[in-house]
């Protein structure tokens, strides 16, 4: 097995991670030099990955993509911030003359960028990424989703959330693959996990949080563990955090210098024998019939394939939250506790 070396053996407070060693509650203050248990290579052993994503609900895979496919990656951003890969609704083409840091300092984050752009496309597919996916979550997986974060310095975090509130399987198998495109760090706003919270399978309750450290989306409440629980998942750039959708995430603010940003690619992934409960269901359709079908493989076989595919999703931009947030249901403006940063 080939795991990142431990310069110095940690203490762990009480944690809530026990199966594999876990780290909950340690800080590394001599980034990136001290790897917590929880970072592998990509030829580690497939069975300490899964054992430790299986107690814990997320690892790091580091060197998952290289130095050069991160500066395509970046490039590719800027272009669609810039609007060269399709204008975005409500973000007209950028003037030639206006400075790339301008153009992406707009955007917290496009969703679905994967559907206006072959090299983020290509993510889904890439080789080390589906290997460590066939490995937690089985043979066959497809993709649902793709999120794009800019999140330049001043920008929100998302509050604590758990993915499956939004994008709903069957077996519980979906998985972020959060793919660091910038050293993320605790100050510019890395993510977030709470080891082991995936493991009950309950989903808590959501309520708005009035928080202006946080974008629009709801927080996830009433849960039986506390922010001194909670993990930073520091990484360099190119590595990949995969979460499983249980487990309780959310990241803060970024307050690093202006003018810098801390971007990244997220794809979601499941089994591709889970039904995938997501968005409107079809006027007159069962609910246990509902499936989500704009899907892509990416290992193995679909046994719904005979139910075909289509193309629903198209890129658009994430409310940051800076303008004031909207209750979806009726419209009314959400209140924020103040002072802000509270
Ligand atoms: O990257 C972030 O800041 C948050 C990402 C997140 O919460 C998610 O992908 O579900």
């Amino acid at each position: 097995m080939t795991t990142a070396t431990l310069e110095s053996p940690p203490t762990p407070k009480p944690s809530l991670v026990t199966a594999t060693g876990g780290f909950a509650g340690i800080r590394r203050d001599s980034f990136p030099k001290v790897r917590p248990p929880g970072y592998f290579a990509p030829d580690a052993d497939p069975a300490a990955i899964k054992a430790f994503y299986q107690a814990n609900g997320y690892f790091v895979l580091e060197n998952g993509f290289t130095p050069d496919e991160i500066e395509g990656l970046k490039r590719e951003a800027t272009l669609i911030c810039r609007g060269e890969r399709g204008e975005l609704e409500g973000h007209p083409k950028a003037l030639p003359a206006e400075s790339d840091e301008s153009v992406l300092s707009r955007f917290l984050c496009i969703h679905f960028p994967h559907k206006c752009s072959e090299v983020m496309l290509a993510t889904v597919h890439s080789r080390p990424t589906v290997d460590a996916l066939t490995t937690i979550i089985g043979p066959n997986v497809k993709c649902m989703q793709s999120m794009l974060f800019m999140k330049a310095s001043g920008k929100p975090g998302q509050a604590w959330h758990q993915d499956e509130d939004y994008i709903a399987t069957r077996d519980r198998s979906l998985v972020g693959a959060w793919i660091a495109m910038d050293r993320a760090t605790v100050e510019n706003g890395c993510l977030w996990v709470m080891p082991g919270s995936h493991r009950p399978g309950i989903l808590w309750e959501q309520r708005w949080h009035g928080d202006r450290r946080f974008d629009c989306a709801e927080q996830s409440v009433n849960f039986p563990y506390t922010d001194d629980q909670a993990v930073p998942v520091e990484v360099e750039a190119g590595s990949v955090v995969f979460f499983n959708g249980y487990i309780l995430h959310r990241s803060l603010p970024n307050r690093a210098p202006a003018g810098t940003f801390r971007r990244s690619l997220v794809n979601h992934f499941m089994s591709c024998e889970s039904h995938l409960a997501w968005g409107k269901m079809p006027e007159g359709e069962h609910i246990a019939h509902h499936d989500f079908r704009d899907v892509i493989i990416v290992a193995g076989q679909d046994p719904y394939a005979w139910k075909g595919y289509t193309q629903v999703h198209k890129p658009q931009v994430r409310a940051s939250g800076e303008g004031g947030c909207i209750k979806w249901t009726d419209g009314t403006k959400l209140p924020y506790k103040e002072p802000a940063d509270a």
